[in-house]
């Protein structure tokens, strides 16, 4: 997509068993909900979180919180099956020995969106973030390094995951509103995991 971003077309598939069998036992200890942003407007995409650091949001700000604020106690630990593909997908793309803290669950129902958007409240900004998309297919909008800078857009569909780093670290980002339909393994949803390392 630019230098330091890789899209790799299919990777997840061999793991889509065992991740999504994951995320299911992730969610029913810690739900999807939608988190309100600083300026007060509740987000269109629902999220959780495993790992030793998630991201939350809410009327005070942006931050890694080791506890879900929701239930007021840790995230769901990282399954081996995404700490292997996230390790695996970063490598493919050229960074080696990655080692996320942080796994953000992303839902996006039919009409879900995420505005452009950059990927800064994470303290190592020298590692990559490995991103993979399940479900419905989506309009991956993928900017520069100025608001202002027009986004390419890419579909991303099942399977797919797209690793960024280096000088594409700090590149703005979105969804378009995601269309309607049904995905055979998915259903009506987009699920989205970015792996990061927070801290
Ligand atoms: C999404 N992704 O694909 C939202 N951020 O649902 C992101 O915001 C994102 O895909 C940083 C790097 C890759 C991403
Ligand atoms: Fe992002």
């Amino acid at each position: 997509m630019a230098e330091g971003a890789v899209l790799l077309r299919g990777f997840a598939r061999s793991f889509e068993t065992d991740v999504i069998a994951d995320i299911g036992a992730i969610v029913a200890q810690a739900p999807f909900r939608h988190m309100v942003t600083p300026g007060g407007h509740s987000m269109s995409v629902a999220m959780t979180n495993c790992g030793g650091a998630g991201w939350v949001t809410d009327r005070t700000g942006y931050r890694y919180d080791a506890n879900d604020p929701a239930a007021g106690k840790p995230w769901p630990a990282m399954p081996a099956s995404f700490r292997a593909l996230a390790g695996l997908a970063a490598a493919e793309a050229g960074f080696a020995d990655f080692s996320p803290d942080a796994c953000l669950i992303n839902r996006y129902q039919p009409g879900a969106r995420m505005s452009l958007h950059q990927d800064r409240d994470e303290r190592d900004l020298g590692a990559p973030i490995v991103s993979v998309s399940l479900g419905l297919p989506a309009i991956f909008l993928f900017g520069g390094l100025k608001r202002s800078d027009k986004p390419q857009r890419y579909r991303l569909e099942h399977g797919d995951i797209a690793v960024w780093g280096g000088p594409a670290r700090l590149n703005f980002h979105g969804v378009a509103p995601l269309a309607d339909g049904e995905h055979v393994l998915m259903g009506r949803q987009r699920i989205n995991l970015t792996f990061r390392k927070a801290r």
